[in-house]
């Protein structure tokens, strides 16, 4: 007999169509009562698929008393009870290393962007300003200091691009890693030392606020913040003070405290790039990111080794 998979948010069309062949899937996006709906099925509910931002209570997993898997879509998984889920024998499975590249390559589109106001430029292009006179100077990225705050998975594959730009590259993290990089035990000695820091840590409690007044006064009024990581990471009220007073040169960010509302002042500032957290965005990377959903969510059911099991 087929699984019952709850397919919590709206997921790409590759993992859907696997889920449907292969799985009994109850798809709680396209409900019209969500709480009622979750009230019925409750008890019939094998495995969990769901989108990195999304909640998953203590309540809900309470709620289903077969429920085995969690399997998260992406790799950051601070939206997901995981001790919780641990307390109830309940496996939760993430996607990592599929989306390195895609995420690295957002990384440093970012940095480019900034510093070259590539953005602007096509505004200014596009609003035929060119005619009235050339686009102002903007300011080289190539050669400059990067610091990257977390060395894992995604903070290498930036370090690697960011090595054929030339640049000086230091890191923070709790512990020193095996790299070739200068290491900062003091994330605030790391910011006062670079031109451009680079956040790539998860979530949740352990680095909320992690970079806050202090660190932002230290990286100073040259200095360029690019946060991939999560909202929650840097004190966004007092990034956009900073920003506002000039007391960091500009900011490109993926990621914000209250997805998905970005706050009007940063939509209005000059020096920011805003993504709607699409750094792992792409048709391919995507896929593979499915992919590894539906393989972990197949491989316990058929008594398989997991193959990203977070706890
Ligand atoms: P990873 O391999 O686990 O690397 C995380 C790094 O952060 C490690 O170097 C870790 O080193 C460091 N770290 C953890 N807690 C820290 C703290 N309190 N202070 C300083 N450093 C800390 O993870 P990954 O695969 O690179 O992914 C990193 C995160 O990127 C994800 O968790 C997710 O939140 C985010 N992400 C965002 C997007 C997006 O769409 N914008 C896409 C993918 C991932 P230590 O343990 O030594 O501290
Ligand atoms: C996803 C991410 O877009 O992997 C992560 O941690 O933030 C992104 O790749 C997000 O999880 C939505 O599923």
């Amino acid at each position: 007999m087929k699984k019952n998979l709850l397919i919590m948010t709206e997921m790409p069309e590759y993992f859907v169509s696997l889920a449907d062949q292969n799985f009994n899937t109850h798809k709680l996006w396209k409900q019209k009562d969500e709480d009622n709906y979750l009230f019925e099925v409750r008890e019939d509910i094998d495995a969990i698929a769901v989108m990195g931002g999304y909640k998953i209570t203590p309540d809900l997993m309470k709620s289903m008393p077969n429920l085995k898997i969690i399997a998260c879509y992406g790799v950051g998984y601070d939206a997901i009870d995981v001790n919780f889920a641990k307390s109830l024998a309940i496996k939760v499975t993430n996607t990592p290393e599929v989306l390195n590249d895609e995420v690295a390559d957002t990384a440093i589109a970012l940095m480019l962007c900034v510093y070259k106001k590539i953005v602007e430029a096509d505004s200014f292009s596009r609003n035929n300003k060119w005619i009235g006179g050339d686009f102002p100077l903007t300011k080289k990225f190539t050669g400059t200091k990067l610091g990257i705050v977390g060395m894992g998975r995604i903070g290498k594959a930036i370090a690697k691009r960011a090595e054929a730009f030339n640049c000086e590259i230091s890191y923070h993290s709790r512990n020193k890693k095996h790299v070739k990089y200068r290491f900062y035990s003091d994330l605030k000695e790391l910011a006062k030392e670079v031109d451009t820091l680079c956040i790539i840590t998860p979530g949740g409690k352990e680095t909320e606020k992690l970079i806050n007044k202090d660190v932002l006064n230290n990286l100073g009024e040259n200095g360029v913040l690019i946060n991939v990581a999560r909202g929650s990471v840097i004190d966004q009220d007092e990034l956009i003070h900073c920003l506002e007073n000039n007391l960091i040169l500009a900011a490109g960010l993926d990621v914000y405290t209250n997805e998905p509302n970005i706050p009007e002042k940063l939509m209005k500032l000059k020096n920011t790039v805003l993504l709607p957290h699409i750094a792992s965005g792409t048709v391919e990377t995507r896929n593979a990111m499915g992919q590894l959903v539906f393989d972990n969510i197949i491989n316990y059911f058929e008594g398989k080794s997991l193959i990203s099991e977070v706890n």
